[in-house]
């Protein structure tokens, strides 16, 4: 299997995340890649190129072209006031609240956010580019007839939706893809999130919509972030409606149910058709990982590789969270191996 990568993720090197009331080390950290290239060459996964440049078009088609210039000039104004630490707000507009879009750069990025724990820094947007860079060339190369690709993307982007940022994502290079897809002529395509954190993003962007049909299995919004999204009663608006299927799980879960809430989701996708599916590919699932509450083992990705092989279709494996790092090099990989090994 063809990997994309660009070594711009490395630009995203944000200092600080606001966790449990402190300012800590980011779990989304650029180490994370490291250990995935190091994976992909081991087993010897295939080619790894770097991406083409598609420019702001393919992004427009999701995000609102103001939301994009904010990202674009957010670290500079944020310098420009003198503010020592990295750019985090402080105000958001809650209900009764006014939703016009202030001047001041610290009520934009209230505005602009869905979380504040991802603090925004210098290089924050180049490297958010290049990170849709990396999908929208992986996506080509399917479009062009690859039975397979993996857009190693960093940073990740399914909690990003039209005019988000939030729980380490910016642009959302998953709804890129398969907006990509549709604008090249698929009819429909399937949006499979099996990260841990519901992708709250993805799920907004299409809810009103039939062309795309988003399918997520994540911790129970009760227990897990993004907590105000990823109910199970979520199912689609409008022309939408049916079209969005939520899997929330409780803390503990363990493969057995996760791969069954998988094969519900796999039947759906079956019945649906689709010309393409994006997986929005988290590793998150981990029993180790830090943030995270599910129980798969490393074997147990390799199995659930081979369930999204037996669905058929072209298939683009989009990377999001993962933050047990010495291990997702082996997770994210082994479900690229097991889907190809099928
Ligand atoms: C990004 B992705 C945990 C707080 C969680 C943000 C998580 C973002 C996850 N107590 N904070 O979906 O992996
Ligand atoms: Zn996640």
């Amino acid at each position: 299997m063809l990997t994309v990568y660009s070594p711009d993720h490395k630009l995203r090197n944000a200092r600080t995340e606001l966790y449990g009331g402190e300012l800590v080390p980011p779990f989304e950290c650029p180490e994370r890649m490291d250990y995935i290239l190091e994976r992909i060459g081991q087993v010897g996964l295939g080619e790894v190129i770097g991406p083409e440049e598609f420019g702001l078009r393919p992004i427009h088609r999701i995000h609102d072209p103001a939301y994009i210039e904010f990202l674009q000039d957010c670290w500079q104004e944020w310098e420009k006031e003198g503010f020592q630490g990295e750019a985090i707000p402080t105000v958001f507009p809650s209900r009764g609240m006014q939703h016009r879009i202030p001047d001041f750069i610290e009520g934009k990025m209230g505005y602009y956010a869905m979380a504040m724990e991802t603090s925004i820094s210098d290089g924050t947007w180049e490297a958010a580019r290049a990170s849709a860079d990396v999908a929208l060339t992986a996506q080509s190369r399917i479009a062009q007839g690859a039975e397979s690709a993996f857009a190693l993307c960093r940073p990740p982007g399914h909690h990003s939706a039209s005019d988000l940022y939030g729980g380490y994502c910016f642009i959302n290079n998953a709804a890129v893809a398969v907006q990509a897809f549709l604008d090249q002529g698929a009819v429909r395509v399937a949006l499979l999130d099996v990260d841990f954190h519901h992708g709250n993003g993805s799920q907004a962007i299409f809810y009103g919509r039939p062309d795309v049909m988003f399918l997520s299995l994540h911790g129970d919004p009760r227990h897990a972030f993004p907590h105000f999204l990823g109910y199970a009663d979520e199912t689609g608006e409008g022309a939408g409606e049916g079209f969005n299927h939520n899997y929330p799980l409780g803390p503990g879960t363990p493969y057995a149910t996760w791969g069954e809430a998988l094969k519900d989701a796999c039947s759906r996708i079956t019945a649906y058709a689709p010309d393409a599916i994006v997986v929005s590919l988290g590793v998150d699932t981990y029993e180790k990982d830090p943030i995270s509450f599910f129980r798969l083992k490393s074997g147990d990705f390799r199995d659930y590789g081979r369930t999204l092989a037996a669905l058929g279709r072209p298939t683009l494996f989009i990377m999001e969270g993962g933050y047990a790092v010495e291990e997702i090099g082996i997770n994210t990989v082994n479900v690229l191996t097991g889907y190809q090994d099928a």
